[in-house]
């Protein structure tokens, strides 16, 4: 089974029936949603809350039933995929664009649950560009405040346009060396106006559902 599948599913034991859980984005959270998809269909009562309108589309196909963010306090299990996660289980996200509504679902999640092959495992975080969502105002200040953080920013692009976020924003990827303090830097590139969030999760996940490479699973 490929490792993303393997870690998706895995991550679905930690959903009890009646729970709200909170639905990732990418291609490992593909696999776990395909896997609730399945215990909807057998019965399991579960309800979704999505982090992106992609997660939306594909929760809706499997008959996911759904709750609008706005009626939602408290989010009991969120699985979600990572681009890089360090020993200390801090992480970036966002490489799917969707770090602003993943960072508010973890937010108000009781227990999260991060999905990530092992090749995404490092040491010191910066390996991966920081994925920044930046106000389409002014975008030209904010990154050269991006810049002065001592990172090269990149606005994404999407075929020959800006990348455009499910809020409307863009996204700067910022390529600093090792990120030694995450938690530091992820205050100080909010800090700066026109960012409106940033792709560093510090200290949020609760546990990383990995592969060991060979067909088993590792938790950390
Ligand atoms: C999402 O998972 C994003 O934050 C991150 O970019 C993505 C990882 O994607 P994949 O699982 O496709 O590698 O939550």
């Amino acid at each position: 089974m490929n490792p993303k599948q393997l870690v998706g599913e895995k991550a679905t034991e930690y959903i009890k029936e009646n729970m709200i859980v909170g639905l990732g984005t990418g291609s490992t959270a593909y696999f776990a949603i395909m896997k609730i998809g399945e215990m909807v269909k057998n019965g399991f009562r579960i309800t979704g809350v999505p982090t992106s309108k992609a997660t939306e589309d594909l929760a809706l196909s499997l008959n996911i039933p759904l709750l609008n963010i706005a009626d939602v306090k408290k989010i009991d299990v969120t699985i979600d995929g990572a681009d890089e996660y360090d020993t200390h289980k801090n992480l970036i996200k966002g490489g799917g664009g969707a770090l602003l509504r993943e960072k508010i679902i973890a937010s108000i999640t009781e227990f999260y649950v991060i999905i990530a092959d092992k090749d995404k495992g490092c040491d010191i975080l910066g390996d991966f560009a920081v994925p920044v969502e930046v106000t389409p105002f002014a975008k030209e200040i904010t990154i050269n405040q991006l810049k002065a953080l001592g990172c090269e920013p990149k606005f994404r692009q999407k075929d020959a346009e800006l990348f455009i976020t499910d809020n409307q924003n863009y996204i700067a990827d910022c390529k600093f060396k090792e990120i030694k303090n995450p938690k530091e830097l992820t205050a100080m590139i909010n800090s700066i106006p026109g960012v409106v969030e940033n792709g560093l999760f510090v200290g949020m996940a609760d546990v990383i559902i990995s592969d060991d490479g060979e067909g088993g699973i590792i938790e950390i």
